[in-house]
């Protein structure tokens, strides 16, 4: 997993430099953002459990994923579903408070869309409750700090699409 921070110093580091002036302005912006994302974070981690029920309310419910045939149907698989969700809710906020997706990549997405396929789970529909958490997160951490969670959830959709 990298961080805003390892990341800049990372690619400096392979050319063997100094950090030049746009990794210093990568990394103003980083700290600049600090205290926001830990305040955005802090939010989040207390209201996990409402931000999945409306988002599941908004995109899921009483749609035909619920109903019999459907890839929730069964309380085993709709808690599968609200359980992913939730490793939805906190990767992306990890994410968020690195200020770098990776950690995305290598404990969610690795493999995600491939067991999806194989389980019938249906992809589109996953990214459209991922997009509704996204709206329902920022109407609850705010504009700017939602912008910022919003780049890792649309993260997450465009490594299942
Ligand atoms: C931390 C990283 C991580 C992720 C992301 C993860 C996802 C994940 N979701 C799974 C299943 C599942 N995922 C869903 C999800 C849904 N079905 C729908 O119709 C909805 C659209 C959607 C919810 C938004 C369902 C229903 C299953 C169970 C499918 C089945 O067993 O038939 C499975 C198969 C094994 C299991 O059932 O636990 C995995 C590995 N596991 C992990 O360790």
């Amino acid at each position: 997993m990298q961080d805003a921070i390892t990341s800049v110093i990372n690619s400096s580091d392979v050319q063997g430099k100094y950090l030049d002036s746009s990794a210093m302005e990568k990394l103003k912006g980083y700290f600049a953002t600090g205290e926001l994302r830990v305040r955005a974070a802090t939010t989040i981690s207390s209201n996990a459990a409402t931000i999945v029920k409306e988002a599941v309310a908004k995109s899921l419910l009483y749609s035909d994923s619920t109903r019999p045939g459907g890839n929730m149907y069964t309380t085993r698989r709709y808690a599968a579903c609200i359980r992913d969700m939730d490793y939805f809710l906190r990767y992306a906020t990890y994410a968020m408070l690195a200020g770098d997706p990776s950690i995305l990549d290598e404990r969610v997405l690795n493999g995600l869309k491939e067991t999806y396929n194989s389980l019938g789970v249906p992809i589109g529909r996953t990214t459209d409750s991922i997009q509704a958490m996204k709206e329902v997160t920022a109407s609850l951490v705010g504009a700017d700090a939602g912008k910022e969670m919003g780049v890792y959830f649309d993260y997450i959709c465009s490594g299942l699409s």
